[in-house]
């Protein structure tokens, strides 16, 4: 399994053991899409005692975006993951809804689980806490895990490990949001390295490249980078739909049966969700992410 990949090699686990294993540029090519941490590979030992690695075997799950440079590459972050934290902080940096909208759409097109952890809840008056926590309950109701949690008070620690147990997870999300604190809270014995607030902005990253740490048990974390940006790609309005499968039920009642939703009369979810049958907070994030993906790119 890949820990963390460099320029020409990687670094890999096997056995409870870790080593250093050389990446042939031709299986870079051949792979067309870089490695991953969380790959599982095959190696070949070299006559000089070194390894090599021979191939990268099919990946159960995956965890990509598109490339900010080039839209049509995918850059994967993470390989082989049975759930996806998405880790974001009431505050420095504060919540984003549209970021959340965008990370689930891409954790279910990869096959993983999601969650979302609410991050320092510590810096949050008890009466704001339970209006920022409520705002997530339309994803509650999606099924996806919400914990909020704090490493200054050790809440929502406990609960994120059972979260985690026994499984390969990535935390995600922007910089600054404490991936690496948490970790290191689920498990002392980690000693990553985290960041100071940045005074202007969001500008320097403390993890600068995805890691995997062992925890025991059969438990892999996946620390990974801050991202600013989290793109979506080759999605259309039809595609959209899908990640919105409470929309396919009401959706039959729509006037017109390739009805999208947005500006059509009759339309059945969007009553539905003025009613507050539906929520109205996820048609919301569906209006947005439409919008974003008829927005002419530049
Ligand atoms: N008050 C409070 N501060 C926290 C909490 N968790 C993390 N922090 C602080 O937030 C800052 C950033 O934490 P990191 O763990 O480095 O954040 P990160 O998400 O790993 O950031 P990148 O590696 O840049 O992506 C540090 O100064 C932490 O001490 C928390 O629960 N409460
Ligand atoms: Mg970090
Ligand atoms: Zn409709």
């Amino acid at each position: 399994m890949i820990i963390s990949v460099g320029s020409g090699r990687c670094r890999l686990f096997h056995d409870g053991r870790e080593f250093d294993c050389v990446v042939p540029p031709e299986l870079a090519v051949r792979q067309k899409s870089a490695l991953a941490v969380g790959d599982r590979v095959v190696t070949e030992a070299l006559a000089d005692g070194t390894c090599r690695l021979a191939a990268v075997l099919a990946r159960r799950t995956r965890l990509s975006r598109p490339d900010p440079l080039n839209p049509h590459l995918q850059r994967l972050i993470a390989a082989n993951i049975d759930i996806v934290i998405h880790v974001v902080s009431v505050k420095a940096p504060p919540l984003r809804p549209r970021l959340i909208d965008r990370f689930l759409i891409a954790i279910q097109r990869g096959g993983a689980e999601a969650a979302i952890c609410v991050n320092k809840i510590d810096l949050l008056e008890p009466d704001e806490r339970a209006r920022e926590l409520a705002s997530l309950d339309p994803y509650r109701a999606l099924d996806v895990p919400v914990v909020g949690c704090s490493i200054k008070s050790g809440e929502g620690i406990a609960e994120l490990r059972a979260l985690v147990e026994g499984r390969t997870c990535a935390l995600v999300g922007h910089s600054g949001v404490g991936k690496s604190s948490i970790l290191n809270a689920l498990d002392e014995r980690l000693d990553i390295a985290t960041g100071e607030l940045h005074k202007r902005g969001t500008g320097r990253h403390t993890t600068t490249a995805s890691t995997l740490h062992d925890l025991g048990g059969n438990t892999f974390l996946i620390d990974t980078p801050g991202i600013r940006e989290f793109g979506l790609w080759k999605l259309t309005l039809e595609t959209l739909r899908d990640y919105f499968p409470e929309f396919s039920e009401p959706g039959e009642y729509c006037r017109f049966n390739d009805c999208s939703h947005l500006p059509e009369p009759g339309c059945a979810v969007k009553e539905r969700a003025e009613s507050g049958e539906l929520s109205n907070a996820r048609y919301q994030a569906y209006v947005r992410l439409a919008e974003d993906l008829s927005a002419p790119k530049g």
